[in-house]
C-alpha cells in the first residue's frame, strides 16, 4: 500500500511507457524489452519499463543535438533559472523521491532523502555558477592587442550512472552541464530505472514551464542497444561515466578512440589512518558511518583501516562493539542504519571475498554472516583483521567489509595507504598538526579527496569530487569541475593599425 502511494505521488503509478524522455510524451519502443525493477529489501517487483532500442536512442540524441543548437545561445544566467526551478521542484518531492531511492536501491531513508538534498544543493550551486563561468584575461606581448579566453558550451553530452547514487550523481552532471549550455542524454543503471523516470518527469515539467525541451533526456536501455552506442557516438563530445574500474577502462578506450572526452568516476578503496593520538570516540563514529553506511556501497565507503599498533586491538574492539549494535533491516523503517545489498550476487561476492580474506590470513573480528531471516540480500557488516595488505585488500568489493591493518611509523602507514590501485577518498584521524600536514602533503595521500578527523564518505557538493589512478581522474560537482563541460576558446584581438607577430618574428618587409 505504501509503495502504491509512493508511486502515485511521483507519477509512477502507471509506468510502463518508461523508456525515454520527450516533453511531448514518453516513447515506447514496440520492440523494446521489458525491464523489471525489484525492491532489494523484499525481492518484490516494484514496476517495469520498456527499454529503448537503438532507433529510439538515435532519435533521442538527435533531439538533444537539436536542443543544443538553441540552448547554447541562451545566456548562462538565464540557463541558471531552469536549474533553479529544477532545484525548487526537487524540494517539493524531496521526501517521496528520497523514499523511492530507498525503495529501489535499499539505502536507508535518511540517506535516500540526503541523496535528494545533494541534488537540491547542486542546483543551488549551479545557479550561482551560471554567473561565474569565468575565463582569464591575459596581457598580450603585442601592443594594441587584447587576449582572453572564453568558455563555450560543449554539446549534447552522455551521462551514465550507477545504482548506488541513482539520481544524485546524475544531478552533479546535469545541473552543471545545463548551466554550461549543454544538453544531455542520461543512461541510468538498469537496477534503478524507476527513480530515473521520476526525475525525468520532473525535468519534463520544469522544461515545459520554461517553454523548452530536449535539454534533459533519459534513455533506459541495454549496453548493447544504448550504452555501447553512446561510447561510439560522435555527436556526444563528452561521456561522464560512473561505475566499475573494469567497465571504466572500456569506456575510456572506446571514447578515446574517437578522441572524445570522458569524466570517469570509478572504484574507490578508501582508507583511514588512525594515529596513536587520534580522538578515538570521533574515529569510531566516522568509521562506522564510512564503512557501514549505505551498506558499504558508496564509491567513498571506508574499506581499509590502518591503525597504529599501540591502539589497534583496543580500537578494533570498540569498533566491533559499535558494529554489533547496528540496527539492520527494512531501510524505510525509522531507526534502521543498514539495509540490504543491491542483489543476491552482491552477497555472493561479499562471501567469496571473506573466504579469500581468510585464505590470505585474515581473521573475522565481527560479522561475516548472511542474515536469511531478514532476506537473501541481508548481511552482517564485517570487520576483518589482516596480517598485511594482501591482494584481496587491494580490490574493491562493493559490500560492508572493513579490513584492519596495523602500522608502526607514519611513513609506513602512508605507504600502505597509497599501496592500492584506486585513489578516490582518504582520511587521517590525529590531533597532531605535523601528522595531519604530512598526510596532506605532496608526499602524503595520493587520493582526490583527503580529510582530517572526518571519514572518507559523505563529501559536500561544493568541492570537486573524484580521484586518481584507477579511480579514473575525473572531477565532478563543485569547484571548477564545470570546465569539463565546456570548451575553452583563446581569443586575441588586434585593435591597432599594425600587424606585429608573436615571438617578434619579421615576415616579409
Ligand atoms: C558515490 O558513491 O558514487 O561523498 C558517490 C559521498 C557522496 C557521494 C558518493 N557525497 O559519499
Amino acid at each position: 500500500l505504501r509503495v502504491k502511494a509512493l508511486l502515485e505521488k511521483l507519477g509512477l503509478a502507471e509506468v510502463n511507457p518508461g523508456a525515454c524522455s520527450g516533453p511531448d510524451g514518453w516513447i515506447t519502443d514496440p520492440q523494446g524489452e521489458r525491464l523489471v525493477s525489484y525492491d532489494p529489501t523484499t525481492g518484490e517487483a516494484i514496476g517495469s519499463v520498456i527499454q529503448a532500442t537503438a532507433p529510439t536512442y538515435d532519435a533521442i540524441v538527435a533531439r538533444a543535438a537539436a536542443a543544443f543548437a538553441h540552448w547554447r545561445t541562451v545566456p548562462a544566467p538565464k540557463r541558471g533559472l531552469l536549474v533553479r526551478d529544477l532545484g525548487n521542484a526537487l524540494r517539493e518531492v524531496q521526501e517521496p523521491l528520497g523514499e523511492m531511492v530507498t525503495l529501489e536501491m535499499g539505502k536507508i531513508r535518511a540517506e535516500g532523502i540526503g541523496e535528494v538534498q545533494e541534488m537540491i544543493d547542486i542546483c543551488d550551486f549551479a545557479l550561482g555558477l551560471s554567473r561565474q563561468l569565468y575565463g582569464l584575461t591575459m596581457h598580450s606581448e603585442r601592443p594594441g592587442h587584447r587576449m582572453y579566453e572564453q568558455w563555450h558550451p560543449l554539446g549534447p553530452i552522455g551521462i551514465i550512472t550507477a545504482f548506488n547514487f541513482p539520481v544524485a550523481v546524475w544531478s552533479w552532471n546535469a545541473a552543471i552541464a545545463a548551466v554550461c549550455g549543454d544538453t544531455m542524454v542520461w543512461k541510468p543503471s538498469p537496477t534503478t530505472p524507476l527513480v530515473s523516470v521520476a526525475v525525468q518527469r520532473i525535468c519534463n515539467q520544469v522544461m515545459a514551464d520554461h517553454g523548452l525541451d530536449g535539454i534533459f533526456n533519459l534513455v533506459i536501455g541495454s549496453n548493447d542497444q544504448v550504452g555501447e552506442r553512446m561510447l561510439d557516438d560522435g555527436r556526444l563530445p563528452l561521456i561522464s561515466f560512473t561505475g566499475s574500474v573494469r567497465v571504466g577502462r572500456h569506456v575510456a578506450q572506446r571514447v578515446a578512440a574517437r578522441l572524445g572526452k570522458t569524466i570517469l568516476e570509478l572504484g574507490g578503496n578508501n582508507g583511514i589512518i588512525i594515529a596513536e593520538d587520534a580522538d578515538l570516540e570521533l574515529a569510531v563514529r566516522a568509521v562506522l558511518f564510512g564503512a557501514v553506511g549505505t551498506a558499504g556501497q558508496r564509491c567513498t565507503t571506508t574499506r581499509r583501516l590502518i591503525v597504529h599498533r599501540s591502539i589497534v586491538d583496543e580500537f578494533t574492539q570498540r569498533l566491533a562493539r559499535a558494529y554489533q549494535s547496528v540496527p539492520i533491516g527494512d531501510p524505510l523503517e525509522p531507526g534502521t542504519l543498514m539495509g540490504p545489498l543491491i542483489s543476491e550476487q552482491a552477497v555472493e561476492r561479499m562471501m567469496q571475498a571473506l573466504d579469500t580474506a581468510q585464505a590470505e590470513g585474515g581473521e573475522i573480528v565481527t560479522g561475516g554472516r548472511r542474515l536469511p531471516h531478514l532476506g537473501p540480500t541481508f548481511v552482517e557488516p564485517t570487520i576483518v583483521r589482516m596480517p598485511r595488505q594482501t591482494p584481496l585488500v587491494c580490490e574493491e568489493t562493493f559490500a560492508p567489509i572493513l579490513y584492519v591493518m596495523a602500522y608502526e611509523t607514519l611513513d609506513e602507514a602512508i605507504a600502505i595507504h597509497n599501496g592500492v590501485p584506486q585513489g578516490l577518498s582518504s582520511a587521517i584521524f590525529t590531533l597532531n598538526l605535523r601528522t595531519a600536514e604530512q598526510f596532506l602533503s605532496a608526499a602524503g595521500s595520493d587520493c582526490g579527496i583527503a580529510n582530517v578527523n572526518i571519514g572518507t564518505s559523505g563529501a559536500e557538493i561544493g568541492g570537486a569530487f573524484g580521484g586518481e589512478k584507477d579511480t579514473g581522474g575525473g572531477r565532478e560537482s563543485g569547484s571548477d569541475a564545470w570546465k569539463a563541460y565546456m570548451r575553452r576558446q583563446t581569443t586575441t584581438i588586434n585593435w591597432s593599425t599594425e600587424l606585429p607577430l608573436a615571438q617578434g618574428i619579421q615576415f616579409g618587409e
